[in-house]
């Protein structure tokens, strides 16, 4: 069995919104034409606290981009975003939900970012989704979303440990690229890992 797995494809995420991801609603259509090629599908959606420690404006006279240590671990700011309830944490109009069996929000402790849909970053928390997938007897697990050097990267990284044979769809992601090499950095990493890099012409 294979499952498509859609990460973070929310407003804040996209042209407009809080941590725009450039050419980020270009995935956008390429989603919707992947999922009827899939039984299952499942998305992730972050999911923050307003008083989450990723966000900079918590951490009085620190911006966006510096690196700090929360819970121990290092830790990118980033502009507040994803606010449970929010419009920003809401996925995009456009992105067909008609046929997701199951959405995974992540980014909920305060004290520690989740960028993968499957373990926090310190790997403590778990939001189910391996479990999940293997409930479903899947064994093939394809990632498309935002952002390819953050939450997608983790995300097909935890896919392979839980041994999942597992797909990077290419052209359904698009990167943040705080450092100009950064996707490509990660698109390097994933393959190293063991996951397959594809393009979405060629999902059967
Ligand atoms: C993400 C930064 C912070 C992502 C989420 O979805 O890639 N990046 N939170
Ligand atoms: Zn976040």
């Amino acid at each position: 069995m294979k499952a498509l797995l859609i990460v973070d494809v929310q407003y804040d995420f996209l042209p407009g919104g809080a941590l725009a991801v450039r050419d980020g609603d270009q995935v956008i259509p390429i989603i919707n034409a992947l999922q009827p090629k899939f039984d299952l599908i499942v998305a992730t959606q972050d999911w923050h606290p307003a008083d989450h420690g990723s966000f900079a404006v918590n951490h009085p006279g620190t911006r966006p981009g510096e690196i700090i240590k929360l819970s121990g671990a290092d830790q990118v700011l980033w502009p507040a975003h994803c606010v449970q309830g929010s419009e920003g944490a809401d996925f995009h109009q456009d992105l067909d939900r008609s046929r997701w069996k199951r959405v995974f929000q992540k980014g909920t402790n305060r004290l520690v970012d989740s960028y993968s849909g499957f373990y926090d970053n310190n790997r403590m928390g778990d939001t189910g989704l391996s479990d999940f997938l293997k409930k479903e007897r899947v064994t093939q697990v394809f990632v498309a979303g935002l952002a390819t050097d953050y939450c997608v990267k983790f995300t097909v990284l935890d896919s392979l440990s839980e041994g999942f044979d597992t797909f990077l769809i290419e052209d359904a992601t698009k990167g943040v690229n705080l450092s100009e090499q950064d996707s490509n950095n990660a698109i390097t990493e994933m393959k190293m890992a063991g996951a397959k890099i594809i393009q979405s012409r060629l999902v059967g």
